[in-house]
């Protein structure tokens, strides 16, 4: 499945980069692609294998705040 989730706090291309390898190290995570423009990730993942909790839990362990996915 392929959600778009709000990260807030990002602003500068280290950021996008922390961001992107904190949810691609994630098991069941096919493809990610940030955003810093419109603040936010955009995730193709297994739901069997990782959930958006996680993902969302990743990016905030990261140091980001996470919005609703959609
Ligand atoms: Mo540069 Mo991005 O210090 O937090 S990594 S703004």
């Amino acid at each position: 499945m392929k959600v778009t989730i709000d990260v807030h706090g990002m602003t500068c291309m280290h950021c996008h980069d922390r961001v992107t390898k904190a949810i691609s190290s994630l098991e069941g995570v096919e493809d990610v692609e940030v955003s810093l423009e419109e603040n936010n990730a955009t995730v193709s993942f297994d739901p069997e294998k990782v959930t958006l909790d996680e993902i969302r839990k990743a990016v905030e362990d990261a140091g980001y705040e996470t919005g609703e996915g959609s």
